[in-house]
């Protein structure tokens, strides 16, 4: 679909690159002009988006692992029918995305390759483990919760086909996010083993899922000039604070406590306040070193293994169509 746009030119004419063209450029992101393939980009908003978008999209394809190992033992057929559709639709969202990002110039293969050697990074949140039936819910209520609550504002980022990527995604995402949210309400109306079932995996994803929004403002290296661009709207500690505020009553509504001695409600503010992240161990899982970062590439090396063939057939097929055609 996006490479389509390839083939139609930009109804700006395209200046050379030079000084007058970046002027050029950054008016028309302060004018809130959408930004397409074939406009004049300079090379470092390009470099920025492909960073970006490619990351976004291996997030949603290494997303898929967590909660597709309880697809065999969803306790009943109806969980078992939603998780699987809602696993599909993170395949779909890395798809769209590694589309937006080809549109840039980059192929698709070479990003994967990128991921396979574990050279690109995708989401710290999924290198923890999901160890029992509640982190399916958990992930929905909170993960798909922050992950629409940084995503909302991606459906107005400057470059057009990432924001429209990005629209039909938080559609889906919501729906994840309230799936997640009903699994955690019935364990909390449960036995007593069900609610510590719930408790136990809101105390495991809480800090990981506020590290999802990146580093504190003070130590993030990209959120100026993303911000001055329009690829970002808000920044990492605005939106964690938004998610914070959002989900504190959620997690009282459900009986739950949120695993923090330091949390309190500032009146003055209107917000609330946590205790200190561990940035050490975000850092951590960056570097590899998360509880299950090598399973995770394991498994996607395996799968791209194991998918060679379909690869080879697709390409066979559409090349006698080809020759047909011909
Ligand atoms: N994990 O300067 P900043 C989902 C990296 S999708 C790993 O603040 P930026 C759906 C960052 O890349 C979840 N790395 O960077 C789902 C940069 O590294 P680099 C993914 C992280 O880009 C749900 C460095 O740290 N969502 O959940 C993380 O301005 C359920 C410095 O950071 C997106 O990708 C992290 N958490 O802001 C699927 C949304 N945070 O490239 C299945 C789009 C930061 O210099 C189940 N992305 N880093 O080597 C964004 O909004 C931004 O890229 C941020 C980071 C906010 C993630």
């Amino acid at each position: 679909m996006y490479t389509q746009a390839l083939d139609s030119h930009g109804k700006e004419p395209v200046p050379a690159p030079t000084e007058p063209a970046a002027a050029h450029f950054q008016a028309r992101i302060d004018a809130d002009e959408k930004i397409e393939p074939k406009d004049w980009m300079p090379d470092a908003y390009r470099h920025t988006l492909v960073r970006q978008i490619s990351q976004h999209a291996h997030s949603e394809i290494v997303g898929m692992l967590p909660e597709g190992n309880w697809i065999t033992r969803a306790p009943s057929l109806r969980r078992k029918a939603v998780l699987i559709a809602k696993v599909q639709d993170e395949g779909g969202h890395g798809m769209y995305l590694y589309g937006a990002a080809e549109t840039l110039g980059v192929e698709r293969a070479e990003l994967i390759e990128q991921l396979l050697a574990g050279t690109a990074k995708y989401s710290s949140i999924f290198n923890y483990p999901t160890l029992t039936w509640a982190d399916v819910g958990a992930i929905g209520w909170l993960v798909d919760g922050a992950a629409i609550m940084n995503q909302i504002p991606i459906c107005r980022c400057s470059y057009g086909p990432y924001a429209r990527a990005m629209v039909r995604i938080c559609k889906e995402e919501s729906f994840h996010q309230r799936q997640g949210f009903e699994i955690m309400l019935t364990l909390a109306r449960g036995s007593a083993a069900q609610q510590a079932m719930a408790q136990d995996a809101l105390d495991r994803w809480w800090w990981p899922s506020l590290m999802m929004f990146g580093p504190s403002d003070a130590d993030s290296k990209h959120t100026a000039q993303s911000m001055r661009w329009k690829i970002k709207r808000f920044s990492n500690d605005e939106l964690r604070q938004k998610f914070v505020d959002i989900t504190v009553p959620q997690a009282q509504f459900l009986g739950l406590t949120i695993p923090d001695p330091a949390l309190r409600w500032n009146e003055g503010a209107q917000h609330f306040e946590t205790g200190p992240i561990d940035w050490r161990e975000f850092q951590a899982v960056l570097q590899g070193n998360g509880p299950c970062n090598r399973e995770r590439l394991a498994a996607r090396r395996a799968a791209h293994e194991a998918g060679q063939w379909v690869r080879e057939a697709a390409a066979a097929h559409a090349d006698k169509a080809r020759r047909r055609a011909a």
